[in-house]
């Protein structure tokens, strides 16, 4: 009987853990405009990897990248926030996990334009783009850089 508890037990846990890991990442706030379909695109990417997504639709999302000390020339299409990171643009999934894991000093990450082939942007062309880590003097370095095809 005690056996067949610690059976069940043991089962149990080994369930909750996969749950506890997703649990572990942190909410990643989106703002956007209403019509924008690759910002979409974009927070699906991150919700197949595991992250929870909070989007707000706004009249422009600039307002937050400046407000989250993400430089205007690193602009693209949608503005985000994890984990007192700014997220700015198309970056992908494992370089948010990078950046959580890593937690270097920075403004945060970005990916500006909206360069095809990154995720949210997939289409017949993939463009070298490069991740950057950004600075709160506007400085940036190269995070990862993705090869185009
Ligand atoms: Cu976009």
């Amino acid at each position: 009987m005690q056996r067949r508890f610690l059976n069940q037990l043991a089962l149990a846990v080994a369930l909750a853990v996969p749950y506890a890991a997703m649990a572990a990442k942190p909410v990643v706030e989106v703002y956007k405009t209403e019509y924008c379909g690759c910002c979409k695109h974009w927070i699906k990417h991150l919700e197949a990897n595991g992250f929870t997504v909070k989007a707000t639709d706004v009249e422009s999302p600039g307002d937050y990248r400046e407000k989250f000390g993400m430089a205007k020339k690193y602009g693209s299409c949608h503005t985000g926030k994890v984990g007192g990171y700014a997220l700015e643009g198309h970056v992908p999934a494992s370089e948010i996990t990078r950046l959580l894991t890593e937690k270097p000093k920075a403004v945060g990450l970005a990916v500006p334009g909206m360069p095809m082939g990154s995720p949210g942007m997939e289409g017949e062309r993939k463009d070298a783009y490069d991740v950057l880590l950004v600075q709160p003097n506007g400085e940036a370095t190269v995070y990862k850089h993705y090869q185009g095809k």
